[in-house]
């Protein structure tokens, strides 16, 4: 169902700035925004041709109280964001002229947008799909270059020509198992030539890769996460405090001084890490301590990776091996700290990276971040050409395409009657469809651009 009134919000964030900028689109926008413009010269905003910029006051028209000097942009449809038509008006960035040219706008018989349905517009009204709507706010949130690009790669239709593919083969499948039903008798034949179960395969191989994207897409949407852990007092603190830059924990000479976990966003080399300080464990009959420790070894268990603190400057400690037992099925660096004095520990047999670092001194500090997001490209499956950032709602409805693709695959080898397999073939086709919106709720548009902000 396409909407037909004209919304408008303002699109910039709140607080002050060099300008403000509302959005108005729908089929009224050009109509509205004449009621509440005066342009310097005699010109109307209806006379205004698409894509150009008019200069003028925003005026009440009630008190004749002229509210903001303005420019504003008109675009007509279908070339817009919502290919509806749209006009945008840049005031002054304070609160005032935003909040002000609003109120006339509403009172002009615009409605006040929710969140990101000028994007939800864009997908209803065919101009973008739902994968790439879903990547405007991938945008807007990316911390680092890494997300940046996989976000844009996704607005430039990556991940959808890659479902689309899928679709089109499913579809050509389809056709020929439904041909077969029309002729029970005859085999069933692929216009490849290849065998049924085969052609099948190969889309259930392709949703695979897809799906495989999901760690990578994960760690660009919320970082890596990378829990600092330790016994009490090796310098946990002081190590995130050196790879912030910045003096956020606090630091000091008595053991358990860090009792909640703190975690912070760091970019190393262009990808996002979700950096986690926690406090030392160790056996404790403070209460708050004990909180501390149940929450740095849910930290472990959550993390990604987990960068092990040892003071090296001291002998291999009880509490070193507790911990080194606590991280075992986990991916880990061992980083030897307080590499400024000498060193006094002798290490156990480990598979495991160890970098020494004084967090004093600096030293070590570089190799351990090229250490981490090594790791991370390791770890995300980033070295193709193109990686997709399948994210969660997307690896649902993967899952679902798959289990269809089994379903049929195992009709097909078992000879079924061709309706078994197409009705797999169809949930499978439906499954994929629901990433790029090809197929849809109003509660799956509901859940997606609910997140979003208003005027996007
Ligand atoms: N010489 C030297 N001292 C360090 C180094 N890193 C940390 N320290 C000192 O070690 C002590 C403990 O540091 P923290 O960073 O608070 O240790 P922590 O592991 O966070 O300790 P808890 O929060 O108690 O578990 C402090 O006195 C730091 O100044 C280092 O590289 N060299
Ligand atoms: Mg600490």
């Amino acid at each position: 169902m396409l909407e037909k009134d004209t919304i408008c919000a303002v699109s910039t964030p709140p607080g002050e700035g060099g300008i403000g900028i509302i959005r108005i689109s729908g089929p009224e926008a050009v109509v509205i925004a004449q009621k509440i413009f005066r342009a310097r010269i005699e010109k109307t905003v209806a006379g205004a041709a698409s894509h150009s910029i008019r200069y003028g006051h925003v005026v009440d028209l009630e008190t004749s109280d002229v509210v903001d000097e303005v420019l504003l942009t008109v675009m007509r449809a279908p070339a817009t964001y919502t290919k509806e038509d749209i006009v945008e008006i840049n005031c002054h960035g304070g609160t005032l002229p935003l909040s002000r040219t609003l109120k006339l706008l509403l009172r002009a018989g615009a409605r006040q947008a929710e969140p990101g349905e000028f994007t939800k517009r864009a997908f209803l009204n065919g101009r973008i799909d739902l994968a790439q709507a879903e990547a405007v706010m991938d945008i807007i949130h990316a911390r680092t270059e890494l997300s940046h690009r996989a976000a844009n790669e996704q607005l430039l239709g990556g991940l959808s020509g890659e479902v689309t593919d899928l679709r089109d083969r499913l579809l050509s499948l389809l056709a020929a198992v439904e041909a077969g039903i029309d002729f029970p008798e005859e085999d069933i034949e692929t216009g490849t030539g290849k065998p049924l179960s085969q052609e099948i395969e190969e889309v259930g191989s392709g949703i695979e890769r897809l799906l495989e994207s999901f760690t990578f897409g994960r760690i660009v949407r919320e970082g890596f996460g990378t829990a600092i852990v330790g016994r009490p007092n090796v310098g946990k603190s002081s190590l995130l405090n050196a790879l912030l830059r910045q003096d956020r924990a606090i630091v000091t000479d008595v053991p358990g001084t860090t009792r909640d976990v703190i975690e912070e966003f760091l970019n190393i080399d262009g990808v996002p890490i979700r950096i986690i300080d926690t406090a030392g464990i160790r056996e404790t009959h403070d209460m708050v301590e004990q909180e501390g420790v149940r929450r740095s070894i849910a930290a472990i268990e959550k993390a990604d990776i987990v960068l092990v603190v040892l003071d090296r400057s001291a002998p291999l400690h009880e509490g070193d091996r507790k911990v080194l037992e606590q991280v075992r099925a986990k991916r880990s660096i061992l980083v030897l700290n307080k590499a400024d004095l000498p060193r006094s520990i002798d290490l156990p047999d480990s598979d495991e990276r160890c970098i020494d670092v004084s967090c004093r001194t600096g030293e070590g500090l570089d190799e351990l971040r090229k250490a981490i997001s090594e790791t991370v490209r390791e770890g995300a499956g980033t070295a193709g050409e193109h990686a997709w950032a399948v994210n969660q709602r997307h690896r649902t409805a993967l899952e679902q395409a798959q289990s269809g693709i089994e379903k049929a695959l195992g009709a097909a080898r078992a000879q079924m009657s061709p309706e078994f397999i197409a009705l797999d073939l169809r949930a499978s086709l439906d499954s994929l469809g629901l990433i790029i919106g090809a197929t849809y709720t109003e509660d799956i548009l509901e859940r997606i651009f609910n997140d979003f902000c208003i005027g996007k």
